[in-house]
């Protein structure tokens, strides 16, 4: 459904930076506490401009397989140099919808093929005047923010964190939750904020053996359960979502376009958690989004801490007509007091603007970029 075609880019350098971005307060999940968001920014330079993206892998490979450094080591050894090849005159230049087909060849690393395309994709968008948003099929202006809150010390600390956020605007409430921090944290929210958007995210800390466990939430009427089994449990999602009446939402299990339609044809999921780093880019998470808006099943835009340069592109991608739940896209000061885009995304009545300016809609604030580098690198032709 993407609008009409893009120049194509000759590709004359990529440079890579691995961020520290200190987080204003520690994200804990079921699998461990982030302090600091360490994060791969990709700059595409171009004979008509640079192109700017985001490769949102962690520093451990604790949420999917992928993680930093083994995404600077495949991006310098493999992806880069493929697409510096093929984005030559000779060649015929390097259209955005090209990227993935270029980077096919090599095994999974979708998050860092995710932002590689992104800079392309952006050189290419400023080349030709026009905004990501337009060109993905936004049809909002503005999109309703949630917020997904970490795991607190204790359930009344939880509470304490959830009501600031609401007292900002957050229109929706995601909590995490693992193993003997669910149901009391859970029961905790509700009892102090009654019927608000409420929804829970497992990161894969269940088992099916945990069923009855989960189907104590259903009392609750959360919007949707996200992720309670591991990345490939497909059948035992569509097993556990049998037995629970909160809806099964899945997000690891969703690599790409094919994971999405195998997970409905085996009804593991009815809600989808589209993020474009976890499906190998914007382009195939649109495709996603097009399978489930056909098929009925509501879509939500997820988010992987991003910086200014990612956390914009959602909020274009969270425009499209089948986003129908509130997503992760909250503003940029719920984790960086300092991020690196000039205007970073704010809250305003509950919602966040989407950008429309060319390309991702953001410039980069250079110095704020420059702080939080700890490795650069640039690749050239
Ligand atoms: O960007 O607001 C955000 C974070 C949203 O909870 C969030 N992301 O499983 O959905 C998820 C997690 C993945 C990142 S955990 C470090
Ligand atoms: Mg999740």
């Amino acid at each position: 459904m993407t609008a009409s075609a893009l120049p194509p880019v000759a590709l004359q350098a990529v440079e890579l930076r691995v961020l520290h971005l200190p987080l204003v307060a520690p994200f804990t999940t079921s699998f461990g506490t982030e302090t600091v968001r360490e994060v791969i920014v990709v700059r595409a330079r171009t004979a008509d401009g640079d192109g700017w993206g985001e490769i949102v892998t962690q520093h451990a490979p604790l949420y999917s397989s992928e993680y930093t450094h083994g995404a600077w080591d495949v991006a310098q050894r493999f992806l880069v140099p493929a697409l510096l090849e093929r984005g030559t005159p000779a060649s015929g230049l390097l259209r955005p919808e090209a990227v993935a087909g270029v980077l096919e060849p090599f095994v999974g690393h979708r998050m860092v093929k995710a932002g590689l395309e992104l800079a392309v994709l952006d050189a290419s968008l400023r080349a030709a005047g026009r905004s990501l948003a337009a060109h993905l099929g936004a049809v909002h202006e503005t999109i309703p923010s949630g917020v997904s809150v970490g795991i607190q010390r204790d359930p009344a600390a939880l509470v304490d964190v959830v009501r600031g956020y609401l007292d900002e605007g957050y229109v929706r409430i995601k909590i995490k939750i693992k193993p003997g921090r669910d149901v009391a944290d859970t029961a905790a929210v509700r009892a102090a904020f009654g019927d608000i958007p409420l929804q829970v995210d497992a990161n894969s800390a269940y088992t099916l053996a945990d069923a009855d466990t989960l189907a104590e939430l259903d009392r609750f009427g959360l919007l949707l359960i996200e992720q309670p089994l591991q990345e490939d449990d497909i059948v035992d999602h569509a097993t556990l979502a049998r037995r629970l009446r909160t809806p099964v939402c899945l997000d690891e299990s969703i690599t790409s376009l094919k994971a999405a339609r195998d997970a409905l044809a085996l009804n593991a999921a009815s809600v989808v958690n589209i993020k474009a780093g976890r499906v190998g880019g914007y382009l195939e998470a649109v495709r996603i989004h097009d399978l489930c808006r056909e098929a009925g099943v509501p879509v939500w835009c997820g988010g992987m801490l991003e910086t200014g340069i990612g956390r914009a592109a959602n909020a274009a991608l969270a425009a499209l007509p089948g986003f129908t739940l509130p997503g992760d896209v909250s503003a940029s000061n719920r984790f960086y007091a300092r991020d690196i885009v000039t205007e970073p995304i704010v809250l305003e009545d509950g919602r966040v603007r989407v950008p429309t300016g060319v390309g991702i809609g953001v410039e980069i604030d250079a110095a704020a970029l420059d702080e939080a580098t700890i490795e650069r690198v640039e690749l050239r032709r």
